[in-house]
């Protein structure tokens, strides 16, 4: 069901191969500046940096995973090390949200909820790589996705930023266009990877895998540098 067999399987010279290779460096490489700089913090910002190495690094370890199943041709295994890791760091980064907002007096529930839902959209985009009814549960997976974006835009999460103000709204708006844009990129890779009606990119040639390596490069070394900044900014 996906067009995996381009990863030119075994070839260390691999394109597919080679953004597992660089994506696991630079997740590794992140994690040592996150995890390196938590003594310059105030104690109450060193958690949500903690949190940014704890993203990086579980994802640079599954990388080294998902390498070695991409060498040895085994396309199950690489799905499962990436939901693994997904279902990991989602909700660290949805931890990230009520962390932040945590000065405007965030609720565990908000938490929960965000939690709750990013699971709901793992699983089933699980479901749909690897039992078939693709469009199905991508649309099902979808939806939880947008519900996400709603609640951080304009729902609770959303009014509490305002309440905060200042560097953690301003935080809070980036971490949103994350969201909105930066995931955006993983249903587009669940599509290129989805033989039927969804075949419509013109992606014979670019593995689903490669869409989610440059995603997660994005999101969680990015996600991070957000709440780096945001930690610099409220501790100088
Ligand atoms: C670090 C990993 C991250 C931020 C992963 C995010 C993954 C998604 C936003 C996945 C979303 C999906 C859909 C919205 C529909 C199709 C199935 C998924 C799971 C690829």
């Amino acid at each position: 069901m996906t067009n995996s067999t381009l990863l030119i399987l075994g070839d260390v010279n691999s394109p597919v191969n080679f953004t597992f290779f660089i994506g696991c460096m630079a997740m590794m490489a992140a994690s040592a500046f996150f995890f390196l700089s938590l003594n310059q913090f105030d104690k109450k910002w060193r958690t949500s940096v903690l949190v940014s190495g704890l993203i990086t690094f579980i994802a640079a370890v599954h990388y080294m995973y998902m390498r070695d199943a991409a060498m040895a041709g085994d396309v199950m295994n690489i799905t499962a090390f990436r939901y693994v890791d997904w279902i990991l760091t989602v909700p660290l980064m949805c931890v990230e949200f009520y962390l932040i907002l945590k000065v405007a007096g965030a609720k565990k529930s908000l938490m929960w909820r965000l939690i709750f839902l990013s699971v709901i959209m793992l699983v089933t985009g699980y479901f749909g790589e690897t039992m078939g009814n693709a469009v199905m549960w991508g649309t099902i997976s979808g939806l939880a996705y947008f519900v996400i974006v709603y609640e951080i835009w304009f729902g609770g999460a959303a009014k509490l930023a305002k309440e905060a103000g200042g560097d953690v709204l301003h935080a809070h708006k980036i971490l949103c266009w994350f969201v909105l844009v930066g995931w955006a990129i993983y249903p587009i890779g669940y599509m290129a990877g989805t033989e039927g009606w969804y075949d419509v990119l013109p992606t014979e040639s670019l593995d689903m895998n490669v869409w989610y390596n440059i995603a997660d490069a994005i999101n969680k070394i990015g996600f991070g540098l957000v709440v780096y900044s945001l930690a610099v900014k409220k501790t100088a």
